[in-house]
């Protein structure tokens, strides 16, 4: 059995004898009892709640599976309407300068206390210009509109082990099999279609694209060509689909499409791209015709089996880092049956575990699916979007929703797929000076409540949801957050250091004097997206805290003792955000105005607990406890991101019922059919928030010390998790029996002090260096115990009798 049959075996339950092996079956035959598989007895008739989304990051499609008229609907993460091309676009600056305008608003705030969103969003906002939205590319269409309709043993199916879509069927005594994937490794979308005799395939594809679009359709040597450019801007667009078959007979037709027929097996190769280029100002480069050329060529040159093994194997090599076994068994039925008969509270309990494990594993999937280096970072949508008008533009909303994307990124080892966060950030930085010396007069970088691909880091006038300055400063924690996973200090000194510092900078020249306790707060201030302006909102001083308190270690780290310095000298002043109000809350505003009746989805006060680090359950009773109240009177509900983040907070509050409640709130009341999360609509934050929180039950290292299983729900007693990250560089798996942990095994990238804490650590235990076999000298402080650890080494914390 290889290694990875032995993991599909542990995570489904089954011993050798049943072993599956998850590499060599036969392409889009997903086994039945596999507990990574998403599968459907039916075509989807829905995008949104039903289509199965494939993605290589810059390219994403989702699969429909119908039998008659196949459909993927397709996209390119850069074709987007709006920005330079579009008279009038402003990058969301001030048309004309408005000298005294913040000042009048602080002036209001220091006067009165407060100030009213709409009055606010008069004085500072302005009329969006320009920002655009993320459109979709087109659908690819396979017709044969004289297949018999009814068809026996039909399945469509996503296999999540191996980011492969599928549709099986029979007719006629054959029996026909689709494959889909997108592949990073050649960046393309790959479809094959076989069938269990010869001659059977019969179709014509094509290629449609909305009309908000100059376009043409070309068919030459079945290579089905759609280049325009878009009205809006007129970014210049195209996609080729290769159509190449094996046995029959294939027809380009004169208006772009093209026929095969009588063939043995026919493979589509796809690529797409734009004119977009990350660039401040024009935003434009090359022409795509050449590259998605060489790229259509390249791919089409190569044998499906290779493109396939390519592709499966630069999808492994980040999914299958981390395994997760809970004691699930997936039930033999459709994933839609699944999740009504979770909802309804019919499944087994080994039944409950298949679907959350596999809606761990699922947002695993779609970050690797829709993030990875060279394009832009997942959207509210990941990559997947088949509007012109697609809610909030299918944008990058910076007052939660694109950080809780890259939440799970580190904790579950899929590094790699900040770098499109991190080029996507640091692009906005030359837009973002320009705001913050023409809006608020500051030095650094500013970025508001949302952004584009075209450097909109300004204003419009939407009163609760358009000022959100601290939104750079939350980003940087996921710079610094990258350097503390991986320890990668070159990355620390080039890239995270210097954003942090041009941040640093303009909240140094933002800050202002509260008269009323001579701290230094943020006015105007807005806790998201509700309540009044004020002076010193809780979440504005926890990000500007975060922001000071982990420059100030990145600097002395570095070795910059000035930094270090002047970080240190604003810390001393700053309102850290953290107030205990009239009913034992944790205060959302500097004054107690919290209402224990609001259950609004944004819970931004709790920042400090999650995804800050400035409370900690373990060392701060008093302010986690308040931070439950204020969570507990916010209630269980809220949209799909929103219980998402529930889950993490109560992970950080170490109550792993609760979080595992959020879990299930999630999975009944915010989760489609095909598992995307709903807002509603569709969101895909809410998955990656989700994935979050389920690594933030098993694995915590926000506060210094690895804290092994801090909060395990309890119906979740037996099981293991192989492949999570901590802080630190140190790779982590844990088994557990009874809910206690009964064994650790830990690998440091690099050597240094451990800290680790558990329950383990409470109980007879032996430590012991697994690649010498010698005992390991540690000192134990209550759960917690340190010991000095070398690189390369494996440590194995062993529970003993
Ligand atoms: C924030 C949220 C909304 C929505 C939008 C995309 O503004 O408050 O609920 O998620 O982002």
């Amino acid at each position: 059995m290889s290694v990875s049959a032995a993991l599909v075996c542990a995570l489904v339950g089954v011993g050798a004898a049943g072993a599956v092996d998850h590499v060599d079956r036969s392409p889009g035959l997903a086994p039945a009892d596999s507990a990574l598989n998403l599968w459907y007895d039916e075509p989807a008739t829905d995008w949104e709640t039903q289509s199965l989304p494939i993605g290589s990051g810059a390219l994403g499609a989702s699969v429909f599976g119908g039998v008659q008229n196949e459909q993927l609907q397709f996209n390119e993460k850069t074709l987007w309407t709006g920005g330079p091309g579009v008279a009038g676009y402003d990058s969301g600056n001030w048309t004309s300068p408005r000298p005294d305008a913040i000042k009048q608003v602080q002036d209001k705030i220091a006067a009165d206390g407060q100030a009213d969103p709409e009055w606010v969003a008069s004085v500072l906002g302005q009329p969006k210009t320009g920002f655009g939205a993320y459109q979709n590319f087109g659908e690819l269409r396979i017709s044969q509109p004289t297949a018999p309709q009814d068809v026996t043993g039909y399945r469509r199916g996503l296999d999540v082990a191996n980011a492969t879509a599928s549709v099986t069927y029979a007719s006629g005594g054959t029996t026909f099999t689709r494959e889909y994937f997108a592949s990073a490794a050649d960046n393309t979308v790959v479809g094959r279609f076989t069938a269990s005799k010869t001659k059977q395939l019969g179709f014509t594809v094509s290629v449609t694209a909305p009309d908000n679009r100059a376009r043409t359709f070309t068919a030459k040597n079945g290579r089905i060509t759609l280049s325009g450019t878009l009205n809006d801007n007129k970014m210049r667009f195209e996609s080729q689909v290769q159509v190449r078959t094996v046995g029959g007979t294939r027809t380009d037709n004169a208006n772009g499409t093209v026929t095969v027929s009588g063939a043995d097996e026919v493979v589509l190769v796809l690529s797409a791209g734009t004119d977009y280029a990350p660039t401040y100002p024009s935003y434009r480069g090359a022409d795509p015709h050449a590259a998605v050329t060489q790229r259509v060529d390249n791919a089409a040159a190569k044998t499906y089996q290779d493109l396939r093994a390519r592709h499966v194997a630069d999808y492994r090599k980040l999914f299958d880092r981390v395994s997760l076994n809970i004691g699930q068994q997936m039930p033999d039925q459709p994933t839609d049956d699944v999740l009504t008969a979770y909802r309804a509270g019919t499944l087994t309990a080994p039944g409950r575990k298949a679907l959350e494990a596999l809606f761990f594993q699922y947002g695993r999937y779609l970050l690797i699916s829709s993030s990875r280096a060279g394009s832009l970072p997942a959207n509210l949508q990941g990559v997947w979007n088949n509007s012109t008008s697609p809610p909030w533009s299918a944008d990058y909303h910076v007052n939660i929703n694109l950080q809780m994307n890259y939440w799970p990124a580190e904790v579950t080892n899929l590094a790699e797929t900040t770098t499109p966060l991190f080029d996507y950030v640091d692009s906005m930085v030359a837009p973002g000076k320009v705001t913050a010396q023409r809006i608020y007069g500051n030095r650094g970088w500013v970025v508001n409540n949302e952004t584009n691909p075209f450097g909109f880091t300004g204003l419009h006038d939407w009163p609760t949801a358009f000022w959100m300055p601290e939104a750079g400063a939350w980003l940087a924690q996921h710079y610094y957050d990258h350097y503390l996973f991986t320890k990668d200090e070159k990355f620390l000194r080039e890239r995270a250091f210097p954003i942090m510092k041009s941040l640093v900078e303009f909240w140094a020249d933002e800050l202002v004097t509260d008269p009323r306790d001579g701290k230094l707060v943020v006015s105007p201030s807005f806790s998201p997206e509700q309540g009044p302006f004020s002076a010193g909102a809780s979440i504005s001083q926890q990000i500007v805290w975060d922001l000071f308190t982990n420059t100030r270690a990145a600097a002395r780290t570095l070795g910059d003792t000035a930094v270090a310095g002047s970080t240190g000298t604003i810390l001393a002043k700053l309102d850290p955000g953290l107030r205990v109000g009239s009913w034992g809350q944790l205060q959302e505003w500097k004054s107690d105005w919290d209402d224990p009746k609001n259950t609004h989805r944004h819970v931004s006060h709790l920042f400090a607990l999650h995804p800050g680090h400035q409370i900690s359950a373990r060392t701060d009773p008093t302010l986690a406890n308040a931070a439950k109240v204020s969570l507990t009177a916010r209630g269980d509900g809220g949209t799909g991101w929103s219980k998402a983040w529930k889950i993490n907070f109560w992970a950080r509050l170490l109550d792993g019922d609760h979080s595992h409640l959020m879990l299930e709130e999630q999975l009944k009341s915010s989760t489609l059919p095909n598992l995307w999360d709903t807002h509603s609509p569709f969101q895909i934050d809410g998955n990656f928030g989700a994935t979050s929180g389920v690594a933030e039950m098993l694995l915590q290292s926000q506060n210094g010390v690895i804290d092994v299983l801090p909060a395990l729900p309890g119906g979740w007693a037996d099981g293991s998790v192989n492949g999570l990250k901590a802080r630190g560089d140190v790779t982590v798996d844990t088994r557990w029996a009874g809910g206690v942990p009964s064994r650790i095994t830990l690998r440091p990238g690099r050597s240094g002090e451990l800290k680790v804490g558990s329950d383990l650590f409470t109980r007879r235990f032996r430590l012991v260096d697994a690649s010498s076999g010698a005992v390991v000298q540690y000192r134990r402080d209550g759960r917690t115990i340190t010991f000095q650890a070398e690189g390369s080494h494996q440590y194995l914390a062993l529970a003993t009798p």
